[in-house]
């Protein structure tokens, strides 16, 4: 009928690109711009159909990350604002890989039988459309325009150049009835920061003027948002670097700044001593990094230690809202804290957050298994080492939280329990619940720092990283490496782990392991142990064992 000509038609426009595999992978479709324009047409489809599907806002990013600005990518943000459910995963592919027309539209129509979506009657959809600054954005997004728009009743917003964490932060928001947009979201980011600022203990509140934080902003989208953000900021310094005048990506950002572990392009010997951030270039992850004396390393503050910063803070913060005026404990509420990580955690990391007392679980690489863990606390912290992350809090307990604080707003106003409990509240409403957020991130490490009257060096001594060394490797077909036990162990091809084993084995403290990237054609080693040589000689010899 109508429906099924109005998609013959535009699908006839985009054809498929001769000799590639389209794969959803741990970030959505991701591939040199250039074969992505039939993609991103099908992935319109989608969010489409997701849509009707869930009575909800979809939305649909169109990025490639830290990857370099040839490249792009496209990924679709669920009603909560989070990953695109698992489960229609699969469908994504065969989607995006359906040869002609013809066979797009069978798949299409078995889908949506097979998952009961309603096309009869009048079905609406609405998908929230965003970029980052690449210069193929523009022409992949009239793609995804023209996706959209062949399922009839679908329409789109398009949000222009966001951040990641932007796009998902207002799918969220719109389908909570919030207005979604960039004004709510900067007005939501400054007011519970003002608020973390205004809860500072007495004493710790002196702001040195001379305290300023430096931002590489990956030459990408989040510099020039920083840049907008500024405007109204009060109690922070930021100048921003590296905002869109060089090559994205290109020898800067959180990115280059974490594998290559060197100042990035723009910073130099003037910056020794002064806190620097780097974001990378849709502005969902987060580093710090301090210049050593020879102006060209650094001493960097990756993901885990973000983490373990916002465990410590938020742990405290539970502990005062805990001890009741009665010393009984009467009105406390056992909220679980947990942490999240994966195999690329530095292992000192993790030895730290045990110590805390915090309970550290362990998932593969990916957001989207790493969210999913964290929401299974009240107050849930994920990162990944490379940045990426954000801290999740159950609905019950944030119910919890609010009553709590009408409750000692009366009987001891201005307590320290009450204080601990605004300060959850704001932060709960200044990191980002969708998804790991570089801005949000940003402000509620920098709330904490001065909360604490903590410089970045006394942060970066809460452990002591062990020594790594990240490699990778092109094989002829990465998936045929299957692992196990959250990455840990290689199950396929047989024989493997047991070299990597041996070849661990020979270094005090080492721990290395392998796995298929998800972004990329290649096989990834990582090593640990207690000297750099140590490190970087196990990664090579297991390096050799995939070759
Ligand atoms: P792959 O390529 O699957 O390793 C990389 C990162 C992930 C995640 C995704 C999405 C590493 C080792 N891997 O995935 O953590 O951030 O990109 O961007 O950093
Ligand atoms: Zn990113």
């Amino acid at each position: 009928h109508e429906q099924r000509s109005l998609l013959l038609h535009s699908a006839s426009r985009f054809p498929l690109p001769p000799g590639v595999k389209f794969s959803y992978g741990t970030a959505g479709f991701r591939a040199d711009a250039a074969m992505l324009e039939s993609t991103v047409f099908r992935v319109g489809i989608l969010a489409a159909l997701r849509s009707i599907k869930t009575g909800s806002t979809i939305g649909l990013m169109i990025t490639a990350s830290h990857n370099k600005v040839s490249d792009n990518g496209i990924k679709v943000a669920d009603p909560s604002g989070g990953m695109l459910t698992q489960g229609w995963e699969p469908f994504a592919d065969a989607l995006a890989n359906s040869p002609d027309p013809d066979t797009l539209i069978q798949l299409l129509e078995d889908f949506v039988k097979e998952e009961n979506i309603t096309l009869d009657g009048a079905p609406t959809a609405h998908v929230l459309l965003g970029r980052d600054t690449r210069p193929s954005g523009m022409l992949l997004v009239e793609a995804a325009k023209q996706g959209i728009t062949s399922m009839m009743g679908a329409i789109f917003t398009d949000m222009g150049v966001v951040t990641t964490p932007q796009l998902h932060w207002m799918v969220r928001a719109k389908n909570k009835g919030i207005e979604a947009s960039e004004r709510n979201y900067f007005d939501q980011l400054l007011t519970s920061f003002r608020c973390l600022l205004d809860y500072i203990p007495q004493g710790n509140s002196v702001s040195n003027e001379d305290d300023i934080l430096i931002v590489d902003g990956a030459d990408g989208v989040g510099g020039e948002k920083i840049e907008k953000l500024k405007t109204g900021l009060s109690g922070l310094r930021i100048d921003v670097r590296n905002s869109g005048g060089g090559e994205l990506n290109e020898g800067v950002g959180a990115d280059f700044v974490q594998k290559e572990k060197v100042v990035p392009r723009g910073f130099g010997p003037a910056d020794i001593g002064i806190r620097c951030a780097s974001l990378d270039g849709d502005a969902d992850r987060l580093v710090y990094f301090s210049i050593l004396p020879d102006g060209n390393k650094i001493s960097l503050v990756d993901g885990d230690k973000i983490l373990s910063l916002f465990a410590l803070f938020l742990k405290e913060q539970l502990s005062i809202l805990n001890v009741a005026e009665d010393g009984k404990g009467n009105n406390s509420y056992q909220a679980s804290l947990g942490v999240v990580q994966t195999a690329y955690a530095n292992g000192a990391s993790t030895d730290y957050l045990k110590q805390l007392g915090l309970e550290v679980v362990f998932t593969p690489t990916g957001v989207k298994y790493l969210h999913e863990k964290a929401a299974e606390f009240d107050i849930g912290i994920y990162f990944e080492a490379n940045g990426h992350g954000t801290v999740l809090f159950s609905e019950t307990f944030l119910s919890w939280l609010d009553i709590r604080n009408h409750e000692l707003s009366s009987i001891s106003k201005g307590s320290e329990q009450q204080k601990a409990a605004l300060r959850l509240l704001a932060t709960s409403q200044l990191i980002n619940q969708a998804v790991g957020d570089a801005l949000s991130g940003l402000l509620l490490v920098e709330a904490i720092l001065q909360h604490k009257r903590w410089s970045i060096f006394r942060w970066n001594e809460l452990y002591q990283d062990l020594p790594s060394r990240q490699l990778k490797v092109k094989v002829v077909d990465r998936n045929a490496v299957v692992t196990a036990n959250a990455e840990t162990v290689v199950v396929s091809p047989i024989g493997v782990q047991e070299a990597i084993d041996n070849e661990t084995a020979k270094y005090p403290q080492g721990r290395c392991f392998i796995r298929p990237s998800g972004t990329e054609d290649v096989v990834r080693v990582y090593a640990e142990a207690l000297t750099q040589e140590s490190a970087d000689s196990l990664a090579h010899s297991v390096l050799s064992i995939v070759d």
